[in-house]
Formats: structure tokens, sequence, C-alpha cells
């Protein structure tokens, strides 16, 4: 209609970021934010991640110029986390939504910018069976009440033990469809119990603290819970898209 005024609404990937950050602010997380350029110390040494890991490639990360001075841009929003740590004395809940870069080929599920939104939570007696309870709420608030997970043992250089949750597919209900890849199961994040080297880095101490934290991406979310084939769909900037959520 030619006077009807259009009016703007929120982006797909905003409506998965506040969705997930609201679960959170309800089971007293707070946000805490942090730079996107980074230290070697912050982005990888205080998260246990050795100088001969790959991760730490010219190939898999932005290192920026002049490289003497050996700043990149954040591969994960954990120096976040380290940073907030350094500062503050535990217990603490804390989420790090942001931005993320990764120097990589750019596909239909790889983006070298996306969104990622870590969690931690420290304190005196924390378990697995806390995370697990906490991340089962929060696949159902997320995925739908009928919403199961399952969880794997995996490796982060961060965490140990280090864990995969997948929640149950909510297409075809476990008969196997192109979604789950025939599996029944959907990859969804990553978790574990913060390792006690990490700890250490902070000047915590392992004896009388402990933790878990956990990993997902907002975009990887978003193209599941919206069936989108393609990740670059979210940073097109085309309203015909934009305006279907
Ligand atoms: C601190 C200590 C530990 C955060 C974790 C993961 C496992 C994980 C991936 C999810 C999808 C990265 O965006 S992704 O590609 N992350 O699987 N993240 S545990 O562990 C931390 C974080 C901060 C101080």
């Amino acid at each position: 209609m030619e006077n009807e005024k259009k009016i703007g609404h929120l982006h797909p990937l905003t409506i998965v970021i506040d969705e997930i950050t609201n679960f959170f602010l309800n089971w007293g997380f707070s946000i805490v934010r942090g730079p996107e350029k980074e230290d070697e110390w912050h982005n990888f040494e205080a998260l246990n991640v050795p100088a001969d890991h790959p991760a730490r490639d010219m190939q898999d990360t932005f290192w920026l110029l002049p490289l003497e001075e050996r700043k990149l841009l954040r591969t994960h929003t954990s120096p976040v986390q380290i940073r907030y740590m350094k500062k503050n004395k535990p217990p603490f809940r804390i989420i790090s939504p942001g931005r993320v870069f990764r120097n990589e080929a750019t596909d239909a599920t790889h983006e070298s910018q996306f969104y990622q939104m870590e969690g931690l939570m420290i304190d005196k007696q924390v378990t697995l069976a806390n995370l697990k309870g906490i991340l089962e709420e929060f696949c159902k608030e997320i995925f739908g009440p009928k919403t199961a997970i399952r969880i794997r043992p995996s490796f982060f250089p961060f965490v140990e033990p280090g864990l995969e949750i997948d929640i149950s597919c909510f297409k075809c209900l476990g008969q196997g469809c192109s979604l789950c890849k025939n599996s029944g199961w959907i990859e969804i994040m990553g978790a574990g119990m913060v390792h006690p080297n990490v700890l250490k880095a902070v000047k915590i101490d392992s004896n009388d603290w402990r933790g878990f934290a956990f990993g997902l991406g907002p975009d990887r979310i978003a193209m599941i819970k919206y069936g989108l084939d393609d990740i670059r769909l979210l940073y097109g900037g085309d309203l015909r898209f934009n305006e279907q959520f």
C-alpha cells in the first residue's frame, strides 16, 4: 500500500541472541563484554592452549599488524571471562555474547566473523550435574519442552572433562532426516568443567573453587532453529530474507 509505513524489526540473529541471553539472565547470570582486539595471553595462554596448538597458526587466527606486537582478533569470547576473573572474586555466573573471528575460507557453514556466547559458573560446589541440569533446561527453552539432550565426551584445552551436547531432533523426532543427518541428534554446544590450569592463570585456588563452562554459536542455533542452509544469509542484508522472522 502506498501510504503504509514500513517499520523495522529485529534481525534473526538478534532474536536468537536475546532469547539465549534472557534464559541465562533468569538463572542469575550477568552479561560481560570485552575487546575484540586481544593479546596472546588472554586469547590462548590463560586458556591452556599450548604454543604449538594449530589454532595459533597464521592460517586460523587473524593476526594484526604490526606482527611484532602479537595482537589478534579474538577467536572466541573466552578472553572476556579471563579478564573478568582477574578483576573479580568468585563466586560468579557470567555469559559473554559477542563477535569472534577465524581466518578460514567462507562457505555455507563457515563465516570468518560470527557470534559466540560462552557461559561460566564458578562456585564452591559446582558439579557436572549442575551443568547438565541447566543445559537441559536451556535446550527445552530454546527448542521446545519435548527436547531431550545427550552428552558425549569431547576435548577442549580449557576444560576437563570436555563434553559435546546434542539435542533430540525436533524435525523428525528421532526418525532420521537431513537436519540430524539421519542420527536423530543435533550437535548444539560444547562444555565442560573449567581446567585447573585456567583457574591457576587467573589466580583462583582450584582447591577452593570449581566451575563449569560452555560455548555455543548463535549463528548455528539460528540456522538449526529456522532451517537455514547457508550462514551467509544472516549477513547478506537482504530485507526479503530479514523480514521473514
Ligand atoms: C573459560 C574457561 C572455559 C568455553 C567452552 C566450548 C566448550 C565449545 C564452541 C561452541 C561452538 C566454540 O562457537 S563455537 O565454534 N565452544 O565447544 N566452549 S567449553 O569454555 C571456557 C570458557 C571460558 C574461562
